[in-house]
């Protein structure tokens, strides 16, 4: 460099450096870039939508529904769950006879006498509840469940917390259904054959019932041999593991927490998947005249 560009340049740096303290910095110099997510090997695994805004699964469509978890609206205290949050994710406003929902019951918290007209379903999902049956004292938790007939004067009270996935009815039979409660797993195996899922069924198939509450578990790999469509309704909440729920012409990838609604006659079939077996939890109505039923 000569002699007389040295001390020039020098001269243009400095001035450079005083102006651009304050007018000439580059507004992006301090910015946070991440680009871990271009090359990482998560993203081969599939992105994790879940929380990217905007971005639901859940579908409500005229012959079917999928209800995501993060589509769940809680409510506080509806209808006289009292201390408790409840997020409603079947009712008959989309037409069925019965409404599926889920109860946070929080710490001293307790479930309203029911109508009299209306018989209703607990199921444990996680905590404790107590119910209250003839004076006895019945300790409830996961996976135990209780059915409350029509007019039941029963109360359930959880003093800690819970979980609950709650199914009701307005009762259309003339019988007189008695109180139940119990543990999934200690329910009989019935056969279904040539399917090869596990059903247990938490209510007795007893004329006077007009819904029954199934549990479904496959292993991995397993699924439905029938392709059903039938008279019956569902409201189904899988409890664990994931797979391919078919609705109609759509077949929809689920995991534990998702829930479903299937009106009369819409083709239904499901394939577990992954490495955990899935189970679920299934409305259906039952011992009903399909002519003089609604
Ligand atoms: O009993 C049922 O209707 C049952 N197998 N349906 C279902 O799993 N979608
Ligand atoms: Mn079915």
């Amino acid at each position: 460099m000569s002699k007389v560009w040295g001390p020039a340049l020098l001269l243009v740096a400095c001035l450079g450096a005083v102006l651009c303290d304050n007018q000439c910095e580059n507004p992006q110099k301090d910015a946070q870039y991440s680009y871990e997510h271009v090359f990482s090997s998560a993203r081969d695994k599939g992105v994790n939508f879940w929380d990217l805004p905007g971005y639901s699964r859940s579908v409500y469509a005229e012959d079917h529904a999928l209800l995501t978890p993060e589509s769940r609206v809680w409510a506080p205290n509806t209808y006289g769950w009292h201390n408790s949050m409840t997020a409603h994710l079947i009712t008959p406003a989309k037409g069925p006879h019965f409404t599926m929902y889920l109860v946070q019951m929080k710490q001293d918290s307790k479930a309203s006498q029911l109508d009299p007209k209306v018989e209703r379903f607990v199921f444990m999902v996680e905590g404790n509840v107590q119910v209250k049956h003839d004076g006895k004292a019945i300790d409830l938790a996961a996976n135990d469940y209780a059915y409350f007939p029509p007019g039941s004067n029963d109360t359930l009270t959880s003093a800690k917390g819970a979980g609950l996935c709650v199914f009701e009815r307005v009762y259309s039979k003339k019988g007189k259904p008695a109180f139940q409660h119990g543990t999934t797993d200690d329910r009989p195996v019935l056969p279904v054959a040539p399917e090869v899922f596990v059903l247990r069924k938490l209510l007795p198939a007893s004329d006077e019932f007009d819904f029954n509450i199934h549990v479904m578990d496959f292993e991995p790999g397993q699924y439905l041999y029938v392709k059903e469509i039938h008279y019956n309704q569902h409201g189904l909440l899988l409890l664990q593991g994931q797979g391919i729920y078919r609705l109609g012409n759509n077949w929809y990838p689920v995991q534990a927490g998702d829930a479903i609604w299937m009106p009369p006659f819409v083709l239904q079939w499901y394939a577990a998947l992954g490495n955990q077996s899935s189970r679920y939890l299934l409305y259906k109505d039952t011992n009903l005249d399909p002519l003089l039923s609604p």
